[in-house]
């Protein structure tokens, strides 16, 4: 297999000559609060524009030499040569000299239908491997179509195999088949199945069961919830069930469901959204050329991601702009807003993306990291957020880096001209607004009505929400994310940070289960304390 010399040839980021640099310049960020420095010339000069995305950028607090200093930053740090070696499938995921995952890191290649040259021997691969998976679609779903007995489906599934998938479900429904309904069960709470399984007919509802492991507690509970509702209600469930799992994995059983998609180990679940793990309910939904569409896009984001030229490679520019937020302005958070109801779910995919991918403490040698790596995410859609947290982004003790998104025309262009705007021109108004008043601040001899301003932001822009740019959308903050892990040397592939819990909960599960018998489980004193609780 191929290995990525270029994962452990990065020096340590804090030794970069560009950090030092960078360092110094940090101690005077660009005042976006004195009077004429956020002129329009800058906000003309600090925009780039690539395929459907143009990132606006005046409003963070970087003037050219701090861009020619992320620029070489980036360089040092092989930031491109990594994402070169990602998407030709060498591999990246993995700690130098312990037992890691070892595996190449290849969702790039799920939307890599449309011949991509830099495609090497592991990516062409997983290239037919995703058009086998895209072809059984196409025509299972030539069928369900053409039988036309399915009004509702409901996705089973959590973490990576919910939050993306659910993420664009909301964000494209404007484009639902309007004879279709989707449903979505994640949580082991019994009351989010209730719920759906209340809002569906069995008879005329499909279940997609999506685990890349096959074996995830809350996966595997919420489906036998689901099957034993279906036979109480007479139906057959292996003529309505449909599983998205790794090859081989206890999932893939032909007897137990109507179909099965693969999903392989190279895709990581936040990563996913593009493979069978968001394709199977996306195509139910919206059509099997929407998901396509969205594939375009998104290999669309994948290329610009390797573009040289870093004022053109938005995902790479982005990074670094937060890198210098993170790492030198040294702001802990992110708040991510977009300014478009359709996005709703939108925060909290990247909340995992970022912080799974970011949130880690070692380098790829297993060396602890002395800077800090990725910041806390979140985010509401605005104008909503205006009228809640945004007091304490413009007047709190905290400064929050906030990233933007908008777009020029509504989904459904159902609109109304009041008092010479429509509501999207007052939407988009708003988040201008709200751009420049984060940047420029207000002074006031009342000090309760001061903002002090020089709150970095930038701004997304599209044209408007459609299949294709979503599929952009998405890929950028992918490429953006794993730009900032590449940059840092650090692992943005694997999540053991999320194992000791799942350990914990077996242990305790196994002690509930014997104390409801009147027996003893093995001994774990601090579990029965909370039991006892109960
Ligand atoms: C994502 C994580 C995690 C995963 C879920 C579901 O990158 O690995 O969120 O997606 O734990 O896993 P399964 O798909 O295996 O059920």
């Amino acid at each position: 297999m191929d290995d990525s010399p270029l994962v452990t040839k990065t020096i340590s980021f804090r030794q970069l000559r560009a950090f030092h640099l960078l360092k110094g310049l940090a101690a005077n960020p660009y005042n976006l609060t004195v009077e004429g420095n956020l002129s329009p010339e800058r906000i003309q000069k600090y925009s780039c524009q690539a395929g459907e995305l143009k990132l606006l950028y005046a409003t963070e607090r970087v003037t050219d030499d701090v861009l020619k200093a992320l620029k070489e930053l980036a360089h040092e740090a092989h930031a491109l040569e990594k994402m070169g070696a990602m998407q030709r499938g060498e591999v990246i995921n993995k700690i130098e000299g312990y037992p890691s995952e070892e595996r190449t890191v290849l969702h790039t290649a799920m939307r890599d239908l449309f011949q991509n040259p830099n495609t090497g021997k592991q990516a062409s691969h997983a290239r037919q491997q995703a058009k086998k998976e895209c072809d059984k679609l196409s025509r299972f779903f030539e069928k369900i179509d053409k039988k036309n007995t399915f009004t509702d489906l409901i996705q089973i599934g959590i973490g990576g195999s919910d939050l993306g998938p659910r993420a664009l479900y909301m964000a494209l429904k404007a484009y639902q088949k309007p004879t279709r309904g989707v449903h979505f069960i994640s949580n082991v709470d019994p009351d989010d199945a209730a719920q759906v399984l209340r809002a569906i007919n069995p008879k005329t509802t499909l279940v997609v069961v999506v685990s890349k492991s096959g074996t995830t507690l809350e996966t595997l509970t919420n489906e036998e919830l689901v099957r034993s509702y279906f036979k109480k209600q007479g139906c057959i469930p292996e003529e309505h069930f449909i599983s998205v799992t790794g090859e081989k994995s206890p999932m893939d059983n032909p007897k137990r469901y109507l179909e099965s998609f693969y999903i392989w180990d190279y895709v990581g679940g936040r990563y996913s959204v593009t493979s069978m793990v968001g394709a199977v309910m996306l195509t139910f939904a919206l059509g099997f050329d929407h998901f396509m569409n969205i594939l375009k896009g998104a290999h669309e984001m994948d290329l610009i991601a390797l573009n040289p030229d870093f004022h053109q490679n938005l995902p790479l520019l982005a990074a670094m702009l937060g890198i210098w937020n993170r790492n030198f302005l040294h702001h802990p958070t992110v708040a991510v807003l977009p300014y478009s109801q359709a996005l709703i779910r939108f925060p909290a995919h990247l909340q995992q993306c970022n912080m799974e991918s970011n949130g880690k403490r070692i380098d790829h040698k297993g060396i602890p990291v002395d800077f800090d790596t990725g910041p806390i995410i979140w985010g509401e859609p605005g104008t909503n957020g205006q009228h809640s947290f945004y007091q304490l982004l413009h007047q709190g003790t905290h400064v929050v880096p906030i990233e933007f998104i908008g777009f020029k025309m509504s989904q459904y262009e159902e609109d109304i001209t009041i008092e010479g705007t429509s509501s999207q021109e007052k939407l988009l108004s708003n988040l201008f607004a709200q751009s420049l008043a984060f940047a420029k601040g207000q002074k006031n001899a009342n000090p309760n009505k001061v903002f002090p301003g020089n709150r970095p932001n930038h701004i997304l822009l599209a044209q408007r929400l459609d299949p294709f740019t979503m599929g952009s959308l998405l890929a950028y903050y992918e490429h953006k994310i794993a730009f900032q892990g590449f940059v840092w040397n650090i692992n943005s592939f694997d999540q053991e940070g999320v194992q000791l819990g799942k350990v914990l909960a077996k242990k305790i599960t196994a002690q509930f289960e014997a104390k409801k018998q009147g027996k003893r489980g093995e001994k774990f004193a601090e579990a029965e304390a909370f039991l006892d609780q109960l």
